[in-house]
């Protein structure tokens, strides 16, 4: 007979659980009017399933303790699938492993929810140590590709120094979402990579990458940005020449390193990508996410850059494991013209904020681009305000 202790638990801990897993969400007024984010997070450590976490078996656990427990669930894909919004979490546990597990929401706001077990992941020759954001793309060959950082050990790293690793661009695909078939990491003759994104179309036949190219584990050193390349195979994906999409410069918000977020969504106008800018404050590294178009022909190529952030960490969001840090590997774009954009704050916990594919192309084409001084900034505000004199 299961004790007091383990039945009173169990009740109201599955009672707060549900509570939880059922609150509805409320899009926040917005001032910007480019979209709206929402009230509650959208996933948090607090939403893993019971049963990853507790032994239910009062005769095991008298006590319903929990035996395995989660730090965090953050920077996951994104994807519509048989009309239900699903996301490829990264969830942290506490033994600081990351791994991917698909959560489903019936409207893509609220009422997420863990499939009943994580993604197992078929490991290559060399195992990966730990894994995590993973971009979504569904190709135009059949296959929805999840690439994702794979890290291992440095084994170059000296003696004593137990941090050091080497990052690079794991890939697997399915057709369900839940077999997943493993294929070789991407081979880059640039150095580590992380933030890689696998265009949906072949261009000249090949494959097609978005990089992050990078000298170390945390510095991307002479890695100049966002890159693109493109590969003959998929099943031994190699890019053996990487433009730069998108530079880091000096006093932006991509000073010290950017990375592009999920595949980029289709317009009339260009392609709509959605980065993460990282710059140096007093207090550490700040991450915010920019929004950019580029050529439909030529996807490498940008057309429309607004200046500055388009989001960045506000009030909660500043506050996690890595504080103030926003991050997005995950958009989706639906059927009627919204845009639901999953972001992640400070490496703890999911959110959603709601757009237009017209209210973000209006964006990239009518927000001013930086010209990297400060006089130049003036310059704009005061043609904005010559502009307004009839309606003040
Ligand atoms: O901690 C912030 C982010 O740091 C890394 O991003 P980047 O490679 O651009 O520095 C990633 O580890 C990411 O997961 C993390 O959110």
């Amino acid at each position: 007979m299961p004790n007091n202790s383990f039945t009173s638990r169990f009740q109201h801990i599955r009672a707060t659980h549900e509570q939880l897993l059922e609150k509805s969400n409320e899009a926040l007024f917005s001032t910007n009017g480019v979209y709206s984010r929402y009230k509650n997070p959208i996933l948090t450590r607090d939403h893993i399933p019971l049963h990853w976490r507790f032994d239910m078996n009062p005769e095991t656990n008298p006590h319903f303790m929990e035996r395995i427990g989660f730090n965090a669930t953050f920077n996951a894909g994104a994807i519509k699938w048989k009309g239900k919004y699903l996301l490829a979490v990264r969830v942290e546990g506490n033994d600081r492993k990351s791994f991917f597990a698909i959560a489903e929401s019936p409207n893509g706001i609220d009422n997420f929810r863990f499939w009943d077990r994580p993604i197992t992941l078929p490991q290559n020759d060399e195992p990966d140590t730990n894994v995590y954001d993973m971009r979504l793309t569904p190709h135009d060959d059949g296959y929805i590709y999840g690439v994702f950082c794979t890290e291992r050990k440095d084994p170059s790293a000296p003696k004593g120094d137990t941090s050091s690793a080497v990052a690079a661009a794991g890939i697997a695909r399915t057709k369900d979402l839940i077999a997943w078939e493993r294929l070789p990491d991407l081979i880059s003759t640039t150095g580590q990579q992380r933030n890689v994104v696998l265009f949906p179309h072949l261009i000249e036949g090949q494959y097609a990458f978005y990089t992050r190219p990078q000298d170390g584990f945390i510095d991307t050193g002479k890695g100049g940005g966002i890159g693109f390349g493109l590969s003959k195979s998929i099943t031994k994906a190699e890019v053996r020449e990487e433009v730069i999409v998108d530079a880091k410069t000096y006093h932006t918000i991509y000073e010290v390193k950017n990375g592009l977020g999920p595949a980029p969504i289709r317009t009339e106008n260009g392609w709509l990508q959605l980065a993460h800018g990282v710059r140096n404050t007093a207090a550490g590294l700040r991450y915010t996410l920019y929004v950019f178009m580029t050529d439909l022909e030529k996807p490498w190529v940008i057309t429309h850059k607004p200046a500055g952030h388009f989001i960045a960490p506000l009030e909660a969001e500043r506050v996690g494991d890595v504080s103030n840090v926003v991050f997005s590997n995950g958009w989706i774009a639906d059927d009627d013209g919204k845009v639901f954009i999953y972001y992640a704050s400070s490496d703890t916990r999911m959110h959603v904020a709601v757009s237009s594919l017209e209210q973000l192309v209006d964006y990239c084409l009518n927000t001013p681009q930086d010209d990297l001084t400060s006089a130049a900034s003036v310059e704009r505000i005061n043609q904005l305000v010559d502009n307004n004199q009839k309606y003040i």
